[in-house]
């Protein structure tokens, strides 16, 4: 069955501890070969970008190396992989973490003195990879950190966006969009692989072929071909002796130049294929949980999957022989998983179908057992609006051959699957179908996800328990055991040990284990929750780091604030379900108190939001809009003596938030209950001791669950009070009406007080709430956390309280981490073994 033969997986020596063996005066050497002979700068010439530079290719030397020595462990030992499949990477910097992966930041540091520079300052140089809208791209970032850390052969599919997602600045408190441009000189970290370029072919049309068997066989002449390049990012485990790959397609015209035209003079449009085919991997699709619905976005997602599958065969091949040869199926399916994040890359399923048969003449039956041993897919949103169709007009237009696929998939599972549990059931099999008839017939693209997939899996308990009972539940009846939970989880190296150091020294020196491997070790922690002297040192760390975020705040905004104040942090995509309005009301309010009477008794409090809203998203940058100029009045009103300020920092993105982390107090996850699927932030925010307050939502229920209702502030309707004030028909206006502070606060927004001279610019929040129908319940929640607020106000003003309560969250995130979400995804869903 296995073509090659097996050797000792031992005979391979360990690289784990050679790196970290790398000395001092070996790190400067390979510096300054750099800075030499890559980029032929001067030696000591005082330039931090050339140091970056030159520190990360000499780095990435290293991390080649052991990618090889990866590559060749993982073929010798004939391991199944997973393959991550993901149209987006939120990877942030890639110089801090790779050096404490690799156990060489000492070193560095200690190299780079030597020649006057800062290694903390170097590391602020790169710019973000930042190749991912929000937090299923983070997360999948995360994933990619643990699978290598795990020593699990993997790879991540992703593309290579020329623009990943826009930079944000504001100009009147209004968000500006100007283009990424993360690689505009080239990036240091990535590998151009030629040899394993792609050819992908689309629009066209089906020719039906009688076979000498009296078969017929559909042949797809393709209209125009292109070509898909991969840059490879490795990905370097923590301690440990792997590093993966990350690769990223990039799309070419497949005949970049026509001669015949530039032969007639023709200069310029001569180029055009080349531009037309770049556009395919041009930018990100900035859109936050919501369909874009444009032929662009389409063409990109099938390029990404069609490169992917190709590759993954070709690699397969390349180490098990022809995949045509009949026996060989069977191993593919054993050596072969495809993770389908979200349903972005769904026609990848359709796109491996179509090789095998087409292309393989594996037969259908056998093609379908394969696609369904190996898909599992992850859903990560209930928001009806992501739920992703894609016209049957567009899809017969650019990919005539996956339909006549798709049709195919759906008559079957109609005919037998629907049909066996609900006989002659139209009204199921319209339901269930694969297309959404209607004036427009559309493809579900989650139905084929979920019908091909052995795994479907939500990202937090909740959130899988709703997947079951209201997308999906006549799938949950039809397959009982395919819809299943893996709780989102997030990598302790770059979310605590490279972007929060002195607290990371803290636990190094009071925990005696690895606890960036296994982060359950922080629960020893529990015992010094009440010791004075570790509340002292651990609150000291807080301090430390909130001064830091002090500089930077008024570096990014010149407003001043105090270290002293509560940091009160909301950090996440702008979008109604989560809710920053709600934020925003509460702090209305409390000017609103504090004007009425200065001397209220509060503990000083700094509001700190970081958040980039959909360019298309009207709402959400209007609230952006307001949340300015309510600041702009709250931080320029001496009346209230500091007690409040509030601030929204520009360009929210990965390497922003290292900053603001490990500096927050309080972590605000108010999203209305059943809306957000888990949300990782809370997370992070929760494991650099900040208290969270939010509602019974996402992952917000499993950390509730870790720290103990004493350790967090939760507030707000249920998803089951959500669901049933909606069966009643939800009335805003009676809160409205009802509640004074929050009328007040609302009118307030009508007025020209926080936009002087401009009246109304602020009305769209309110009516938002009241003729708008306020869908996300913000009125209805505001009281319990306005009430929430006054109990967290008040714990903080006992220190040894809060201290406690911030160790404790710490302590208690073990269960947070990725390293356990991918042990999850491998004993229920990938079954992988290691590679060591
Ligand atoms: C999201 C969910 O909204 C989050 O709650 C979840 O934590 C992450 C990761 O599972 O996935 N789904 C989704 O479409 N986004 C998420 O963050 N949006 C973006 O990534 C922009």
């Amino acid at each position: 069955m296995v073509t090659k033969t097996k050797t000792s997986t031992n005979t391979q020596s360990s690289t784990k501890n050679k790196t970290q063996s790398i000395t001092v005066a070996e790190i400067s050497q390979r510096i300054e070969h750099h800075l030499k002979f890559t980029l032929d700068e001067q030696i000591n010439v005082d330039q931090k970008p050339a140091y970056w530079r030159a520190t990360s290719l000499a780095l990435n030397d290293i991390i080649v190396e052991k990618l090889q020595n990866t590559k060749a462990r993982q073929q010798q030992s004939e391991v199944k992989s997973v393959n991550y499949l993901s149209l987006e990477y939120l990877m942030g910097r890639l110089l801090s973490n790779n050096l404490h992966n690799l156990g060489l930041y000492t070193n560095t540091e200690k190299a780079l003195k030597t020649m006057g520079f800062e290694l903390a300052d170097l590391c602020e140089q790169g710019a973000d990879l930042a190749l991912g809208n929000g937090g299923l791209g983070r997360l999948a970032a995360c994933f990619l950190d643990s699978l290598a850390t795990l020593d699990y052969s993997a790879m991540g599919y992703g593309v290579h966006y020329q623009h990943g997602l826009f930079k944000q600045s504001f100009a009147d408190g209004q968000q500006i969009e100007t283009p990424d441009m993360w690689r505009e000189f080239g990036s240091p970290w990535e590998i151009c692989r030629p040899e394993s370029s792609q050819t992908i072919p689309l629009y066209g049309h089906i020719e039906e072929v009688a076979q000498a068997n009296g078969t017929i066989k559909s042949v797809w002449h393709a209209g125009k071909t292109l070509k898909g390049v991969p840059w490879d990012v490795p990905i370097v485990g923590y301690n440990s002796d792997t590093v993966n790959a990350l690769r990223l397609w990039e799309c070419r015209a497949d005949n970049a130049f026509d001669w015949d035209t530039f032969n007639h003079g023709d200069y310029l449009q001569a180029h055009q294929q080349q531009v037309a085919a770049e556009t395919v991997s041009k930018v990100l699709y900035p859109n936050d949980e919501h369909e874009a619905g444009k032929e662009l976005r389409f063409v990109q997602q099938y390029f990404f999957c069609a490169c992917s599958v190709q590759d993954i065969i070709a690699r397969f091949e390349n180490q098990y022989g022809a995949l045509a040869e009949q026996s060989h199926w069977q191993t593919f399916c054993e050596k072969v998983a495809i993770q389908l994040n979200d349903t972005h890359p769904t026609i990848a399923i359709l796109e491996l179908m179509r090789t095998l048969i087409d292309n393989h003449n594996v037969d259908w039956d056998n093609a379908w057992a394969i696609c369904q041993k190996v898909f599992a897919y992850t859903n990560h949103t209930l928001l009806p609006e992501a739920l992703e169709k894609w016209s049957v007009a567009l899809f017969q237009r650019v990919l005539p051959r996956h339909l006549s696929i798709l049709y195919r998939i759906n008559e079957a599972f109609l005919n037998d699957d629907v049909n066996a549990l609900w006989p002659n059931n139209d009204d199921m099999r319209a339901r269930l179908s694969l297309i959404e008839e209607g004036h427009e017939p559309k493809v579900r693209m989650a139905h084929l996800c979920v019908v091909t997939a052995h795994r479907v899996n939500g990202v937090a308990q909740i959130h899988s328990d709703l997947v079951k009972q209201d997308l999906f539940p006549e799938f949950d009846q039809l397959w009982p055991t395919k819809l299943t939970n893996v709780t989102n989880g997030i990598t302790p190296r770059r979310w605590l040990k490279a972007c929060n150091p002195l607290l990371a020294n803290l636990l190094d020196s009071t925990i005696n284990a690895d606890w960036a491997k296994d982060l359950n070790r922080l629960s020893e922690l529990k015992h010094l929750a009440d010791n004075a002297d570790f509340q002292q040192q651990f609150m000291a760390i807080k301090q430390q780091n909130k001064i830091a975020l002090t500089k930077e705040i008024k570096k990014l905004t010149g407003i001043t604030v105090s270290p002293d104040a509560i940091f009160d942090v909301q950090i996440k995509r702008l979008h109604e379900y989560k809710r920053q309005h709600l934020n925003l009301l509460h702090i209305i309010s409390l000017y609103r108190q504090l004007l009425a009477n200065p001397e209220l008794d509060m503990q000083p409090r700094v509001f700190i939001f970081g958040a980039k809203a959909a360019p298309g998203y009207k709402l959400a940058k209007e609230i952006i809009y307001a949340t300015n100029k309510v600041a702009e009045k709250i931080n320029n009103d001496i009346r209230i003596q500091d007690k409040l300020k509030v601030v929204f920092l520009p360009n929210y993105r990965v390497s922003l938030a290292e900053k603001i982390i490990p500096a927050a107090d309080v972590s605000e996850q108010i999203s209305t209950a059943g809306k957000e699927a888990s949300g990782t932030g809370n997370m992070k925010l929760a494991l650099n001791g900040a208290v969270t307050i939010g509602t019974l939502d996402g992952a917000n229920i499993e950390i509730a669950e870790e720290v103990g209702d004493d350790n967090i502030f939760i507030f707000g309707l249920t998803v089951d009070e959500v669901k049933a004030l909606d069966a009643q028909d939800y009335n805003s206006y009676q809160y409205y009406q009802n509640n004074a502070e929050i009328r007040a606060c609302l009118d307030w927004l009508d007025t020209d007080y926080f936009t002087p001279g401009n009246p109304g610019e602020l009305s769209s929040i309110k009516e938002s709430f009241l003729a708008g129908g306020d869908p996300y319940k913000v009125l209805a929640d505001f009281q319990s956390y306005a009430d929430a607020q006054l109990a967290l106000d008040k714990a903080y003003r006992n220190p040894s309280q809060w201290a406690k309560m911030a160790i404790l969250n710490t302590a208690l995130m073990g269960k947070f981490n990725s390293d356990r979400s991918i042990e999850d995804y491998v004993q229920n869903i990938w079954h992988l073994t290691v590679s060591k």
